[in-house]
């Protein structure tokens, strides 16, 4: 191999390497153009209200497909109507295999009718559910409503990590349980990937809304590409000591 082919080829296994794409990989906008309330079934999502975790997923009462304006002018946000008790909004329709990813962060709009309400992002990961330890409630002093969700409503933003006193244990099991631990985890979030995700929200004194739930992540390199990264890296060294 001639030196110039040999320090080009360095260069660009390295920067490649050294600048993974960072990509969005979920998007939910929760689009309703139809006029009236659907159901969270209708986009893929479900829901569960009260401590027994009650699936109101094909309902459309308590957690709903609202087909007002949502956030970037897309039509629909979910507002959970149901004020006073628990809940949780997720879905299942999308794995994140933590092998090809790295998750950035998790994020959201909020637009709450009171600045009292939060949502806490909720995964599961082995058939376990965890919780953020972090309650994101919309600043705004003006009150959320849907005519002003496209201006009104705050990108809540969560810079992912596993360390153990940023998550909760969420007990949930659909039509049984539904609670948030008081306290945060005792060791780090487990690896493997992540199952299902959503928000939940402890009882909300008003309407709670949110849109555009979505997840962004590095992708991480090839065990062929690490080596490669490794080889040149260790090559490029060799030829500067060299140098
Ligand atoms: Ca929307």
């Amino acid at each position: 191999m001639t030196r110039i082919p040999t320090r080009h080829l360095i260069f660009s296994v390295v920067f490649a390497a050294a600048m993974p794409m960072h990509a969005q990989i979920y998007t939910e906008n929760f689009p309703n153009s139809t006029g009236a309330n659907r159901a969270m079934s209708t986009v893929g999502w479900n829901a569960a209200v009260g401590p027994s975790g009650t699936d109101t997923s094909t309902a459309t009462t308590n957690y709903v497909v609202s087909f007002n304006l949502g956030q970037g002018n897309v039509a629909g946000y979910v507002g959970k109507t149901s004020t006073g008790t628990v809940g949780l909004a997720y879905t299942s329709e999308y794995v994140v295999d933590r092998s090809a990813f790295s998750i950035s962060t998790i994020s959201f709009y909020s637009n709450n009718t009171s600045a009292a309400d939060s949502f806490r992002i909720a995964l599961q990961i082995g058939g376990n559910w965890y919780a953020t330890d972090t309650a994101f409630s919309r600043n705004s002093t003006t009150a959320g409503s849907p005519s002003n969700f496209p201006s009104n409503a705050e990108l809540e933003s969560f810079a992912f990590t596993d360390a153990a006193a940023s998550w909760r244990a969420l007990t949930f099991a659909s039509g049984t349980s539904l609670s948030l631990s008081g306290t945060t985890l005792g060791s780090n979030l487990p690896g493997g990937n992540i199952t299902a995700f959503g928000l939940y929200s402890a009882s909300n004194v008003g309407v709670l809304r949110f849109d555009t739930f979505q997840i962004s992540a590095t992708p991480i390199p090839e065990p062929s590409a690490a080596g490669l990264l490794l080889v040149g890296g260790w090559l490029l060294a060799r030829r500067r000591r060299a140098a």
